[in-house]
């Protein structure tokens, strides 16, 4: 009896850790939302906000795997924000959250960051760099990535 118990306890927890809300995707310890409407860096920032949680922080390439993979799959061919900028200071790109965090883990594409036009502040994923990084102007209006905890 014990342990049908504890086995159903295990299963029930393992069942519970692994849910996250509607619209979001489990993907190792955190869930996604991938955004299809596009909209300007602000607007993904405040959209992520309303959705009760941030643009994406991408802090291992364990992270950056998982994400890759599954944009590679549904993307759609698009271009993503995720959630950090150089805004505070050209060059030095740092997360939205948390808040000012410089980034640790990097996946740029070969070249990248460039700040092409002097105007690229915003990071992004584009489909035609199979997803690795690229800073772009904030003002493009791109799909995005918001991140919360289970
Ligand atoms: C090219 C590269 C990128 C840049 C984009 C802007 O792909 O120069 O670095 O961000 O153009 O569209
Ligand atoms: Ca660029």
């Amino acid at each position: 009896m014990f342990a049908v118990l504890l086995f159903s306890l295990v299963v029930f927890t393992a069942g519970a850790a692994a849910r996250c809300p509607l619209g979001f995707v489990n993907l190792g310890r955190s869930c996604y939302l991938f955004a299809s409407t596009t909209v300007d860096f602000a607007g993904a920032n405040s959209f992520c906000q309303f959705f009760g949680s941030r643009l994406v922080t991408i802090s291992s390439s364990h992270e950056d795997h998982l994400i890759r993979s599954y944009l590679l799959r549904h993307g759609k061919g698009a271009t993503y924000y995720i959630g950090g900028t150089d805004l505070r200071g050209e060059g030095i790109f740092t997360w939205e959250r948390p808040h000012g965090k410089k980034l640790g883990y990097t996946g740029w594409k070969h070249g990248e960051p460039n700040n092409a036009k002097g105007h690229e502040h915003c990071m992004s994923m584009p489909a035609s760099f199979h997803y690795r990084w690229n800073d772009v102007p904030c003002s493009r209006r791109y799909r995005f990535i918001c991140e919360r905890a289970h």
